[in-house]
C-alpha cells in the first residue's frame, strides 16, 4: 500500500519521523490506508513554505480575483470527474452512507464554485469623511490575513476541508493544513488536484499527523497569521489559548447541544422525520445535530411513539451498502457514547429506543449504535448537558411558551436549534430567542453555502460560508488620500 504523503511548498514528502499511521474503515476494521506521521518540524517546514510564498513571493496574494476564482472553478471541475471516487473515500474513511457521501461531494465543488464568484464581486466602500484635514478621499480594501493554519475533524471529511480551503484561497491567503487523522484520504486527494490545477508553490501546504504534534505547532507558532478549527469545543480552549503569543486571529467551529422545540400544533409526521434527520444523520455525528427534544407536554406521547417506531426500523450497516444509519468513526468515540447511555441510565432518564452496540450479521465488526432515545430527561443531567457526538437524543417537555425558550438555552452551546408549530408568528417569536447562530423553522439541518455557519457562546468564534465566511478570512485596510492642490 502507497505511504500517502505531506504536500510541502509543491512537493510530496514524507514525515521527518519515519513514522505511519494507519488509516482504519469503521464499518469493518479493516486498513484502508497508510500516512505518514507528522512532527512538529514538519509542520514548522510547512509553515515556513507557506510564509515564503505569501511574504516574499507574494504570486498568489498579488493575482487579481478573477484569475484566483479560475483557479477554483479547475479545482471544483476537477472534483466533479473525481466525484464517484471521492464520495467512496468519504464513505470508506468515514463510515457514512454512499448516498450521503456523494451528497457532500456535490456540496464541496458548489462550494468552490460560490467562492469562485464571490470572490470577483465588489468589496470595500468609500467613505464620507469630515474635512478637518482638507479635501480627502477616503476608501478601504479587503486583503488576505497571510497564513493561515487549518485544522479540520472526521465527521465531514471532505467538506469541512473544502469550508475552509475555499474561501481562504478565494481571498488570497497561503494555507498550512491538517486533517484529522481518522480520516485524512479525501482531503489528500484534494490536495492532489491542487497540485494538478498548479497552484503556486508553497500557497496550499499538507500536514498529516495529530492534534498534540502538528496542531499545536500550528496555533503556537509566531509566523502564522490566522488559525481555524473545526471540533471539540476543548481542543478550541486549548488552541485559542495557544494563538495569543502573537494574537493570531482564531476562527473556532465547536460543539454543541442544539434543542429541538416541537409544539403540538406541529405536523406529526413532519416534525418526526425532521427530528429524526437533525439526530440521526450521520449517526448523529454532526456540530449541528439536534440532541435536545424540548416537546409541548400534550403532544410528547404521540410523537414519541412515532419517533421510537421510526428509530428502530432504521437501517444500519457498512456505508457501501447504503444503510440509513453507517458506523462511528473510532472505537473510542463508540466507548464514549456507550458511556454518556450507560451514565444516563444512572442518572434516571427512561432508555425508550436503542441503547446499545448493535452487532447483527456485517456489523459484527465495526463500530455501530443503534439510534437511541431517552425519555424523561431534566436539564441536570449529563446526556441533557454534553455533547455525546452519537445517535443520541434527549427528550424534555414544557407546558409554556417561555418554559421552552428557557429550556432551550440552559446550556453553555448556542450552535443550533429549531422550531416546530404552524402558529407562524410564534414559531418567529421562539426562533428570535434561541440564543443560537443557525436556526431552522419545520426543518432540521439544511445548510446552505450562501448562509453564514456558526455559533455563539462556547459553540465558536466567527463563521464559514456565505460572505462572512469570506471576510473571516480577509483584513481590511483604510486607505486616506491628501486631495489638497499639488499633493499627487
Ligand atoms: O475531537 P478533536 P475528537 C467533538 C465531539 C467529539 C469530540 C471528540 O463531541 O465527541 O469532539 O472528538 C485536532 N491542537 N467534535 O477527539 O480532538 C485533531 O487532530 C490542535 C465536534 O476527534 O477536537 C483533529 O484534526 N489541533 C466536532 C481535530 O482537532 C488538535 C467535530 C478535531 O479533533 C489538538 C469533531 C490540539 N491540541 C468532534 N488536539 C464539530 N464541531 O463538528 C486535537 N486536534
Amino acid at each position: 500500500m502507497e505511504i500517502k504523503k505531506n504536500y510541502i511548498n509543491g512537493e510530496w514528502v514524507e514525515s521527518v519521523t519515519g513514522r505511519t499511521r494507519d488509516i482504519i474503515c469503521p464499518s469493518n476494521e479493516e486498513r484502508i490506508g497508510i500516512t505518514t506521521e507528522s512532527s512538529a518540524a514538519d509542520a514548522k517546514q510547512a509553515i515556513l513554505a507557506a510564509k515564503s510564498a505569501f511574504y516574499e513571493t507574494g504570486e498568489w496574494r498579488r493575482t487579481c480575483g478573477q484569475v484566483r476564482a479560475d483557479y477554483l472553478y479547475k479545482i471544483a471541475s476537477k472534483i466533479e470527474q473525481k466525484r464517484d471516487e471521492l464520495a467512496k473515500m468519504d464513505t470508506l474513511d468515514n463510515g457514512k452512507p454512499l448516498r450521503e457521501a456523494q451528497c457532500d461531494i456535490e456540496d464541496a465543488v458548489a462550494c468552490f464554485k460560490y467562492y469562485a464568484g464571490l470572490i470577483t464581486k465588489p468589496q470595500g466602500g468609500v467613505y464620507e469623511v469630515n474635512d478637518g484635514f482638507g479635501p480627502m478621499h477616503s476608501y478601504c480594501m479587503h486583503e488576505p490575513v497571510g497564513v493561515c493554519a487549518q485544522i479540520t475533524p472526521w465527521n465531514y471529511p471532505m467538506l469541512m476541508s473544502v469550508w475552509k480551503l475555499a474561501p481562504a484561497l478565494a481571498a488570497g491567503n497561503c494555507i498550512v493544513f491538517k486533517p484529522s487523522e481518522n480520516a485524512p484520504l479525501s482531503t489528500i486527494a484534494l490536495f492532489e488536484i491542487f497540485d494538478e490545477v498548479g497552484l503556486p508553490k508553497g500557497t496550499v501546504n499538507l500536514v498529516l499527523g495529530n492534534g498534540p504534534e502538528v496542531g499545536n505547532e500550528f496555533s503556537e507558532s509566531l509566523d502564522v497569521d490566522m488559525i481555524t478549527f473545526t471540533g471539540s469545543t476543548k481542543t478550541g480552549q486549548a488552541i485559542a489559548k495557544n494563538a495569543v503569543g502573537n494574537l493570531k486571529k482564531v476562527g473556532l467551529e465547536l460543539g454543541g447541544k442544539s434543542p429541538n422545540i416541537i409544539f403540538a400544533d406541529a405536523d406529526l409526521e413532519g416534525a418526526v422525520e425532521w427530528a429524526m434527520i437533525g439526530i440521526f444523520f450521520n449517526a448523529g455525528q454532526v456540530c449541528s445535530a439536534g440532541s435536545r427534544i424540548i416537546i409541548e407536554e400534550s403532544f410528547k406521547d404521540v410523537f414519541v411513539k412515532r419517533l421510537i417506531e421510526r428509530a428502530n426500523a432504521i437501517t444500519i450497516g457498512p456505508g457501501m451498502e447504503n444503510p440509513d444509519m453507517g458506523a462511528i468513526i473510532t472505537k473510542e468515540q463508540m466507548n464514549k457514547i456507550l458511556s454518556y447511555i450507560e451514565t444516563a441510565k444512572e442518572e434516571g432518564a427512561t432508555l425508550v429506543c436503542g441503547g446499545a452496540r448493535y452487532t447483527q450479521g456485517e456489523c459484527a465488526k465495526g463500530f455501530y449504535i443503534r439510534p437511541t432515545v431517552f425519555d424523561q430527561c431534566t436539564s441536570d443531567m449529563k446526556i441533557v448537558r454534553e455533547e455525546v457526538f452519537g445517535p443520541v437524543v434527549t427528550i424534555q417537555t414544557f407546558k409554556t411558551e417561555e418554559e421552552a425558550i428557557a429550556l432551550a438555552n440552559d446550556t453553555p452551546y448556542g450552535l443550533a436549534g429549531a422550531v416546530f408549530s404552524t402558529d407562524g408568528a410564534r414559531a418567529l417569536r421562539v426562533v428570535k430567542e434561541i440564543r443560537a447562530g443557525i436556526t431552522w423553522i419545520n426543518c432540521y439541518n439544511p445548510t446552505f453555502n450562501e448562509a453564514p455557519w456558526g455559533g455563539y457562546k462556547m459553540s465558536g468564534w466567527g463563521r464559514e460560508l456565505s460572505v462572512h465566511g469570506l471576510e473571516e478570512y480577509q483584513e481590511v485596510k483604510q486607505i486616506n488620500i491628501n486631495l489638497a492642490p499639488g499633493t499627487i
